[in-house]
């Protein structure tokens, strides 16, 4: 393992005004994104829509640092049989890789997931190397709730065995030169209210940084792809931005070593302008330790997936469409994104 290029790769991938795009749909759920479009989920039509994604020049060039990518796309190549990996690359851009097998039921703990995938990954990271990926990414799912009888959600339980494996996929991405996306994200389903769900929050952080030490993961070479602090999404009380911004950042501080290079968030169902303003409102709060970026997958793609609509006539409308999402939370990432600068955009 070499930390410092590690360290280099977390740092390039976050630079000021850049963030990363979560294009790791597996393919079940791109299906669902493509339902809502009226698009078929073929092979063909997964590509030209990343395709176009990762042509637009004035969104990859300035304002994503890295891609997330399916195991599918990471070998698939664009309509003139250059690899997609390439494109990403020419942009000036680092492909990653997402390693999970998905969230599976865990034994012991009703309706809670474990991810799996840790079986064979040392082997897929040296492939995926040799691919082209150089950071990975690996989501830890965590909900609040009751789920009948029993213990309330998460269990101490599946929270320790989720931490457990991202430390156990952290340390694996390191040995073989990947950095890291650590992902534990809680959920927003469910109508507890910001309180819980900061508590829940910086429990999760507490136990997944405690796990990384253990596993010896080198922090500097690393990326924390969070949930942000907001209330249930059938809570009635919505908090206001600059609340979620100061419960979000209280949070991280208490939570997250300043060793990390940085943080980059989900934005998890937020909408596409929630999950702007949120960042900006959090970059605007001063100095941090980290940087604080975007990892966005739904908040950067709803907007061109509408404008897109499978239909090669909207190609360029959705290029602008992800260009201008791009430029939002580029401004975001460094707390200058304003309401009147996302009405200019005029999408
Ligand atoms: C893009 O969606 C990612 C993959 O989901 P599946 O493995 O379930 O197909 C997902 O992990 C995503 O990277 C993160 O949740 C962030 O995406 P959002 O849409 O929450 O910003």
């Amino acid at each position: 393992m070499n930390i410092d290029d590690l360290h280099a790769t977390a740092i390039r991938i976050l630079a000021p005004g850049k963030g990363i795009l979560a294009a790791d749909e597996s393919t079940g759920t791109i299906q669902k994104r493509f339902e809502k479009i009226g698009v078929a989920n073929t092979e063909q039509n997964r590509r030209d829509y990343r395709e176009l994604l990762f042509r637009t020049e004035a969104a990859m060039r300035s304002h994503i640092g890295g891609v997330i990518l399916y195991d599918e796309t990471l070998r698939q190549q664009a309509k003139d049989g250059t690899p997609l990996v390439k494109l990403i690359e020419a942009a000036g851009s680092v492909p990653g890789i997402k390693v999970d097998g998905g969230a599976k039921p865990l034994a012991g703990a009703p309706n809670e997931t474990i991810t799996e995938g840790l079986d064979g990954l040392r082997e897929r990271f040296v492939e995926y190397r040799q691919l082209g990926a150089r950071f990975a990414k690996w989501r830890g799912v965590y909900q609040i709730g009751h789920g009948g009888p029993g213990p309330g959600r998460p269990s101490h339980g599946a929270l320790h065995a989720n931490a457990h494996a991202l430390a156990r996929y952290a340390a694996l991405a390191q040995e073989n030169d990947i950095v890291p996306i650590v992902e534990p994200e809680l959920l927003m389903d469910g109508n507890h209210g910001i309180e819980a769900a900061a508590g829940v929050t910086e429990w999760i952080l507490n136990e997944v940084f405690r796990e990384l030490y253990y596993a010896g993961v080198r922090l500097e070479g690393m990326i924390l792809k969070p949930n942000m602090v907001v209330s249930g999404l059938q809570c009635a009380k919505q908090n206001s931005v600059e609340e979620v911004a100061r419960r979000t950042l209280a949070v991280l501080k208490r939570c997250v070593p300043a060793a990390v290079p940085g943080i980059a968030f989900l934005s998890g169902g937020q909408s596409d302008v929630d999950a702007t303003a949120h960042l900006s409102a959090i970059n605007s709060l001063g100095a941090s330790p980290w940087t604080l970026s975007f990892s966005y997958g739904r908040a950067l793609q709803s907007a061109p997936q509408a404008a897109w609509a499978g239909k090669a006539d909207n190609v360029a409308k959705a290029q602008a469409s992800f260009a201008h999402r791009a430029l939002m939370n580029g401004l975001a990432a460094v707390g200058k994104w304003t309401p009147a600068l996302e009405r200019q955009g005029g999408h």
